[in-house]
């Protein structure tokens, strides 16, 4: 019998090695922990009761290594994972970090870069296909501007149309079972970053040429920094039948990207999205977070074990709550389906 609020992997509770591995460095500071050995984190993370881990390229493959250092990294990588009895069932690509992306990737207005950014994502979705992810997540970090003139919206909506037509025309030409998670941001590295919320991003997602393949991989605080109610988000993406993929942590209102722990900030929206999720996503349940610059390495696995206990904690508030009499009677279960194109159009429930 497992000890209560002890995950499992039924959980599906998945990590990013750049959030255990997260060494503390800031806009304002040094890294206050040394780096984390990849095949450490995959085994602490295991120990923990995850049940996947997922990387940027990046992360685990340092950017400018050979061919015989990465054969030899992603070897190493996949026997660890394999041994742990963890999955990837996600991976995503840094457009972000090297400085040849300071003006994007996809929409970036130099032609080169835009096209090194398609070359280092295709060779990306390789590697997540070769390590049996399913979700490839896009978060377009350095799609953006500081100032009106910087860049033309519009043109950049068509180079990001073009980027993720192309990437859909690859994943189906090499018969991959692979579908695209968006992940809006409103800001921050950019002044303002191109599709900002999840209604952006759903909106964007209808004008591709197989927008099938692409849905979204909202992450709590990055709607929470615009204001906006999270579950409300999720709820409309679930509706929509693009909730892919999902970033979890927490976040104190309107400010900077806390990347909290799950459940720290706004606890009334954490609790409300864990009783929508646990409503009808089956997808992952994963963590994007960052372990405080203040922690040590015991703090770095406490405060992983405390985005998987806090999730556990609200998933039991909200059976009881759906199981009261009272709710019950008030609140008729939602009969499930979406309004996805195509699929099953959701019956309003009968009140
Ligand atoms: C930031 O919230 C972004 C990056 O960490 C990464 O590209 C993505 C993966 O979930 N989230
Ligand atoms: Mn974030
Ligand atoms: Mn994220």
């Amino acid at each position: 019998m497992t000890e209560r609020f002890t995950p499992t992997p039924e959980d599906k509770f998945s990590f990013g090695l750049w959030t255990v591995g997260w060494q503390g460095r800031d806009p304002f500071g040094d890294a206050t922990r040394a780096a984390i050995d990849p095949v450490d984190s995959v085994q602490r993370l295991a120990e923990l009761g995850a049940w996947g881990v997922t990387f940027h390229d990046d992360d685990l493959i340092p950017l400018g290594s050979s061919e015989t250092e990465r054969e030899a990294i992603v070897k190493r990588f996949r026997q660890a994972v394999d041994a742990s009895g963890l999955v990837v069932p996600m991976v995503t690509t840094n457009l972000f970090t090297h400085p040849v992306f300071k003006d994007g990737g996809f929409t970036a207005n130099d032609r080169d870069v835009r096209r090194y950014a398609l070359r280092k994502t295709l060779r990306n979705i390789d590697l997540a296909v070769e390590l049996g992810a399913t979700t490839f997540v896009a978060w377009g970090g350095r799609e953006g501007a500081e100032s009106g003139a910087a860049k033309d919206v519009r043109l950049a909506l068509h180079r990001m149309k073009e980027a993720f037509d192309l990437l859909g025309e690859y994943v189906t030409e090499q018969g991959y079972d692979l579908r695209f998670a968006i992940e809006p941001k409103p800001n921050e590295p950019r002044g303002d970053i191109l599709l900002p919320t999840i209604g952006h991003a759903l909106a964007f997602i209808e004008r591709l040429e197989r927008p099938e393949l692409v849905g979204v991989n909202p992450e709590t605080g990055h709607e929470q920094m615009a204001g906006l109610n999270f579950p409300h988000g999720i709820a409309q993406a679930m509706w929509a039948g693009k909730l892919f993929h999902i970033d979890l942590n927490g976040q104190s209102g309107i400010k900077y990207d806390q990347d909290l722990r799950f459940g720290a900030g706004d606890l009334r929206q954490a609790f409300w999205l864990v009783d929508l999720l646990e409503s009808g996503y089956e997808g992952p349940r994963h963590f994007d977070f960052k372990p405080p610059r203040t922690e040590d390495y015991d703090g770095v696995w406490a405060s992983a074990a405390g985005c998987m206990r806090n999730y556990l904690i609200l998933k039991e508030r909200a059976a009881a709550f759906r199981a009261d009499p009272e709710v019950r009677a008030a609140l008729p279960p939602w009969p499930g389906g979406s309004c996805s194109r195509g699929g099953s159009r959701a019956s309003p429930p009968g009140r």
